[in-house]
């Protein structure tokens, strides 16, 4: 099972993934998370992403391709996962792709989840990540627009979309992403 969760930064992608991960008993892979676990730990790939991720910019699609590889081969993932932030390009979907063929997988569903920006920058602040100040939670909504948003089309015509609402609490949330699922 392949299921990848979609939205603007902050629309609950990785509080939604990792509920459901565990309610599917499927892994969750947040390319969000690996990136500050490989800055924290000032790998190689964590030196390389630093600037973009405090930027609020998107990492470059060939270090996200190696990190989701590398990631997808661990067995614990052949029970299925829940992608979280990935993919968030044209070229993330077709390395996707490519990967998935090569295993004979394909995807589920892809949840877009929804919420407007004004919300949106309510939450980012109140969490207040290194990455949420004002300034750069505008500039990852307006990357989002640009680099990412032009996937859900390609996503509807493939028919893999559902839509959920991603306002009120996060159970009531998750129960109708467990629904349109
Ligand atoms: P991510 O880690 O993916 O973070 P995000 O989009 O900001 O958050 P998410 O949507 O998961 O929201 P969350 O559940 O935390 O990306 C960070 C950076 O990594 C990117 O800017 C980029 O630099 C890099 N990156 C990651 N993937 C990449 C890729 N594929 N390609 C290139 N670069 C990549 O929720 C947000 C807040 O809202 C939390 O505080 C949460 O508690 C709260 N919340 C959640 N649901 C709620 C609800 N129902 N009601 C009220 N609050 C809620």
């Amino acid at each position: 099972m392949i299921i990848i969760l979609f939205g603007a930064p902050g629309v609950g992608k990785g509080t939604q993934a990792a509920i459901l991960a565990e309610k599917l008993g499927v892994a969750h892979l947040s390319t969000g998370d690996a990136f500050r676990k490989a800055i924290k730990n000032s790998t190689p790939i964590g030196l390389l992403a630093k600037g973009f991720v405090d930027a609020g910019a998107l990492v470059p699609d060939d270090v996200v391709a190696r990190i989701v590889e590398e990631t997808l081969s661990d067995p614990s993932f052949s029970n299925g996962v829940i992608l979280d932030g990935f993919p968030r390009t044209k070229p993330q979907a077709e390395a996707l792709n490519e990967l998935l063929d090569a295993k004979g997988l394909e995807i589920g569903k892809v949840v877009n989840i929804c919420v407007d920006h004004a919300t949106i920058a309510e939450r980012l602040l109140l969490r207040g990540r290194a990455d949420d100040s004002r300034e750069v939670i505008d500039y990852r909504l307006n990357v989002y627009q640009q680099e990412t948003e032009p996937l859900l089309q390609y996503y509807e015509d493939i028919g893999k979309i559902v839509s959920v609402d991603g306002l009120g609490s996060v159970e009531d949330v998750n129960s109708a992403i467990l629904a349109a699922l």
